[in-house]
């Protein structure tokens, strides 16, 4: 991590625990928003308006999180006002680097071997790690914000004027049931599966363990009534948030985090659901299964033989 913006060698890719070995994510610091008249979003300063060209998406195929922005830009249509830049999936020493894995780029736009060079170009004090996504403002070099829910909400609507399509993933009808499920899907999901792979005592595992499954039963009873997505037959940000981590499960969660009391396909209306959202036009192009395995699979707290499975067959 970086430590007044200076990279620290000795970091550790396993974030802070509490006192019951509990993992805890790192809050994000960058929380500003493109708007489409540049006015201040609900957090950080004003100035980041909406252009073409102007924004680029720092990105990993196996971050869910990364993967949840990527998802958005396609959802919206604005691969061609939005540029990106996908790191090697292996954290290296020096945290997440440029080039190097067949599907990951160099940093054309910057020049940086590594993502935390961008952290510190932006804030030359910036103590803390050096997390994908980045959305980085060319115009000033600098990031707008490192926060996917953030990101999530500013792509889906700010872009208005440039004719931007696809769904309104975040429609006020819907707004509350969405963050309340948001919620319930974050914790017990997207995070949760970082819980038990990342546990260091049997409790907080166990723990977290059940807290998966039970949201997955329930999500699993949800659409059992035939519903295509969460909400009804409306795509919203909690489906593209559910389907990041269930594209990883039977890859990554399954296995390396410990998550096994069954594979996704065992969930044949969950298995469904991902598949709905896969076949989405664009979809299938921000799933890079090779990087996901390689990427979790290269933790080598968790895997020290850094040995990557050759399954599962199907996904
Ligand atoms: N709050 C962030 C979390 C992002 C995050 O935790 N990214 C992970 C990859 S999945 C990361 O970059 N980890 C590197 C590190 O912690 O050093 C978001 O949702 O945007």
């Amino acid at each position: 991590m970086l430590v007044n913006g200076t990279w620290q060698e000795n970091w550790h890719p396993v974030q802070a625990k509490d006192e019951e070995g509990r993992f805890i994510r790192q809050l994000s610091s960058f929380r500003h928003w493109i708007t489409p008249d540049g006015s201040p979003g609900i957090t950080g300063k004003g100035g980041y308006k909406a252009e073409k060209d102007r924004y680029h998406l720092y990105v990993a195929y196996i971050c869910p999180w990364a993967s949840r922005t990527l998802m958005v830009r396609q959802l919206k249509g604005l691969t061609n006002l939005i540029s990106m830049t996908v790191v090697n999936p292996r954290l290296s020493d020096n945290g997440w680097q440029f080039g190097g894995f067949p599907g990951a780029n160099d940093d054309d736009l910057n020049g940086a071997q590594y993502l935390h060079e961008l952290y510190s170009q932006a804030d030359p004090t910036y103590t803390g790690r050096a997390t994908v996504p980045i959305l980085w403002d060319k115009k000033t070099r600098t990031i707008v914000s490192n926060e996917s829910a953030d990101i999530l909400r500013m792509l889906n609507n700010a872009f208005e004027a440039f004719g931007q399509q696809g769904p309104n993933l975040y429609p006020a009808d819907l707004a509350d049931d969405i963050d309340a499920l948001n919620e319930v899907i974050y914790n017990n999901l997207n995070n949760g599966v970082y819980q038990a792979g990342f546990a260091s005592t049997q409790q907080a595992y166990e723990e977290a363990y059940d807290k998966v499954f039970l949201t997955l039963d329930e999500l699993e009873a949800r659409l059992s009534d035939g519903r295509a997505y969460l909400f009804g037959e409306r795509l919203t940000e909690t489906d593209v948030r559910l389907f990041v981590t269930l594209v990883r499960f039977d890859a990554a969660y399954h296995g390396l985090f410990k998550c096994n009391r069954y594979t996704l396909i065992a969930m044949p209306y969950l298995h469904a659901f991902m598949q709905r959202i896969y076949a989405i036009n664009g979809i299938a192009e921000t799933v890079n299964i090779e990087h996901i395995k390689a990427g979790y699979y290269s933790i080598k707290a968790l895997n020290p033989s850094g040995i990557v499975p050759v399954g599962p067959a199907i996904i």
